[in-house]
């Protein structure tokens, strides 16, 4: 039986990883930080919080001695490693904090890893906020970074030190430069899931307004539970190697907002510009939606779109889920979620 340490079980991406890992028959051993009040909601919605081949662990990304003591203890055959600061709006007002848990966190694993068993290989969960200031359009594998946030700069640093110790010390250590991917299980501080726990509320008349910032903003975004089969591969494959997982479709936050009032029957209209741009119900011209500079961000990313081929033809990978049918599975998951009292 193989084993894998995944790093932030209490985040959306492990959640799925560990699903995955354990249809798989793996040995799965998810780690959390100690927090006053613990936090396993995903899980439980998986349905897997109590499978016996799943175990938690305590672990801190910033704690040298529990990589080693995590890395010598398991004996992993595979290490993801998804646990980050990953809210890049936060990583404006904690970029030291930031930098240690998300960029030098990954080193701390590489060193516990090249020293106890270079053998084992590291999943690095890179991003498209790598690219940031658009130098291509779409991005590849092979396009410059030009990171816009503390958060992007901290994941540069770990992208570069997973191919360095790949280079130095012949570990098997992969890289994939992942955009953005969401879920029911999102965490509702990322635009996508803030739209539709949202407009879940207005449809069920606990909320009147929903307030953003930037509308103009450009993802490309795909379905969570098809990106972490795309790990799983890029650690399978012959080479370690740096691959990119992206639908290869981009849209704005408006239309992502247009998406989500449409699965509840609501079509929109815009008016204004900037910070005084608002979104109506066509029919009734109720506001629906209000812009509030402060979700605005020092510097923005304003367009990604990711060029999937290499992962296609090396990995057989692809992005299945469009973005319409992730939309309303999300508005559907919020609304029985809210109708339930349980908004997580
Ligand atoms: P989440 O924010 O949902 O999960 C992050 C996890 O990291 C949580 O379990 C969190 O724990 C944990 N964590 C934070 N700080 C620490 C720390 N100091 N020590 C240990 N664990 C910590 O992220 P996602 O699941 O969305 O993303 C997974 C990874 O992929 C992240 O590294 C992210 O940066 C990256 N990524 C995500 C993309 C996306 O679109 N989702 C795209 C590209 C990359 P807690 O619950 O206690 O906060
Ligand atoms: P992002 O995701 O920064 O791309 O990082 P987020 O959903 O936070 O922002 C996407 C875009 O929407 C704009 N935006 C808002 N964002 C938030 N959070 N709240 C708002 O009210 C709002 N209004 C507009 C943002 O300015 C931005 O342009 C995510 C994270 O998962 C990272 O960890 C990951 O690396 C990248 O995706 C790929």
């Amino acid at each position: 039986m193989k084993k894998a340490i995944v790093t932030g079980i209490t985040g959306q991406d492990a959640a799925y990883l560990a699903e995955l890992l354990l249809s798989k028959d793996y040995e799965v051993y998810g780690t959390y930080r100690r927090t006053s009040s613990t936090n396993f909601w995903r899980i439980e919605d998986l349905g897997i919080e109590e499978h016996p081949n799943l175990h938690l662990l305590e672990y801190d990304l910033v704690d040298l001695s529990s990589a080693f003591r995590i890395i010598s203890d398991i004996k992993p055959d595979e290490v993801y490693n998804l646990a980050a600061q990953s809210f890049v709006g936060v990583s404006f007002s904690q970029p030291i904090a930031t930098a240690q848990i998300t960029g030098v966190g990954a080193m701390n694993l590489l060193e516990a890893i090249r020293t106890i068993n270079p053998k084992i290989k590291f999943y690095q969960a890179s991003t498209s906020e790598m690219f940031g200031k658009v130098r291509a359009i779409p991005q590849s594998e092979e396009t410059p970074f030009h990171p816009r946030s503390p958060y992007g700069v901290a994941k540069v640093f770990a992208h570069w030190a997973t191919l360095n110790y790949q280079e130095s010390y012949d570990l098997f250590a992969s890289s994939g430069i992942l955009f953005n991917h969401e879920s029911p299980l999102r965490g509702k501080e990322f635009v996508t899931r803030k739209i539709t726990d949202s407009v879940a509320k207005i449809s069920l008349g606990m909320l009147d307004v929903i307030e953003l910032g930037n509308l103009d903003a450009k993802r490309d975004w795909g379905y969570a539970k098809d990106y972490v089969e795309g790990m799983y591969r890029i650690l399978q494959a012959e080479n370690p190697d740096v691959f990119v997982l992206a639908t290869g479709r981009t849209e704005t936050v408006r239309d992502f907002v247009e998406m989500a009032f449409k699965a509840i029957g609501v079509d929109m209209e815009w008016q204004g510009k900037d910070e005084n741009e608002i979104g109506l119900d066509k029919d009734t011209s109720k506001t629906l939606v209000k812009v509030n500079p402060k979700f605005y961000r020092p510097a923005e990313v304003e367009l990604l779109i990711g060029d999937p081929t290499k992962a296609k033809n090396i990995l057989g990978w692809e992005a299945k889920t469009s973005l319409e049918e992730l939309c309303e599975m999300m508005v559907k998951s919020d609304i029985e979620k809210n109708k339930n009292g349980k908004s997580y």
